[in-house]
């Protein structure tokens, strides 16, 4: 880590503000909250990203917290182009500058990063490096029709800083942990609960099953009898059930569920 702490110092020193990703079905978890003491007063942007599958009184709840903590955040879905303009204007905003502004996209693995940047730069993605005065080895990447802007073109990579066991949850439920590393059965059912809880009806709509009155563990069964994951002599593929679950509601496809609220909102609900 600190070799990668030490890079980044590195890179900040040569833009003008940090775009920093987080995930917003958990904002929280998916800060790494080293990042405000290395970039300290550099101007910043978050960006609450797959706003798409978290749902919007969340997004609002976020955004009013953030907005509040930070100099400035936004909402937004990496695929949408309508985005550009949006983070254009942001960095603007927060960057008193006329002249050409360079930003550097930071954040965990899985939250969108390339995705965003991929967008923002268009299908080739126009190198802007190698020009007089420009050390030869970082490349900039022109905005599309915002020639003021440009982004460096390898995102900074974070790992996630928190540790306490509900956020290394979520984090397993958005995709940011290696499936490799968590007990994916666990973690699906520990899903489900939430689901349950959270989304019933997008639950029981995905998977054409009944939720009332029953524990994670029996729709788990129930899913995986809907979709057929058995195997003969030995019942239940549970590998297959909690992979389906996972993938589906990192997908979006079991509705859009945010996993976390600001601390002032989780107050009040327990
Ligand atoms: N639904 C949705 N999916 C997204 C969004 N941004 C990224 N993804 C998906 O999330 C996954 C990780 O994205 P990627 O850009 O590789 O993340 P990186 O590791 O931060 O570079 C990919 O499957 C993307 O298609 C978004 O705003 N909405
Ligand atoms: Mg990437």
């Amino acid at each position: 880590m600190k070799k990668t702490r030490d890079l980044l110092k590195t890179k900040l020193k040569i833009v003008d503000i940090v775009i920093e990703l987080i995930d917003a079905r958990a904002p929280l978890s998916s800060k790494n909250m080293e990042i405000d003491t290395i970039i300290k007063q550099k101007p910043r942007l978050i960006i609450l990203n797959k706003s798409d599958l978290s749902d919007n009184n969340g997004n609002i709840k976020w955004l009013e917290f953030l907005n509040k903590e930070y100099q400035k955040a936004i909402a937004i879905n990496a695929f949408d182009k309508m985005n550009i303009n949006a983070i254009s204007n942001a960095v603007f905003q927060i960057v008193n500058k006329r002249s050409s502004v360079r930003a550097m996209i930071v954040g965990i693995p899985n939250v969108g990063k390339s995705t965003l940047i991929n967008n923002l730069a268009g299908r080739r993605g126009t190198k802007t490096g190698n020009r007089p005065g420009i050390t030869k080895h970082i490349q900039w990447i022109a905005i599309k029709n915002k020639n003021k802007l440009e982004l460096l073109d390898t995102p900074g990579l974070l790992n996630p800083s928190s540790d306490n066991p509900k956020s290394s949850q979520n984090l397993a439920f958005i995709g940011a942990i290696r499936d490799e590393n968590i007990d994916i059965e666990y973690i699906a059912l520990k899903l489900l609960e939430i689901l349950i809880a959270k989304a019933p009806n997008s639950l029981e709509k995905r998977y054409k099953i009944s939720i009332r009155d029953k524990v994670p563990r029996e729709v788990f069964t129930d899913i995986a009898i809907k979709r057929g994951f058995i195997v003969k002599n030995s019942g239940i593929d549970y590998m297959r059930t909690a992979i389906t679950i996972m993938n589906e509601y990192r997908k979006g496809m079991i509705g859009r569920v945010t996993l976390e609220y600001p601390q002032y909102y989780e107050d009040l609900e327990s």
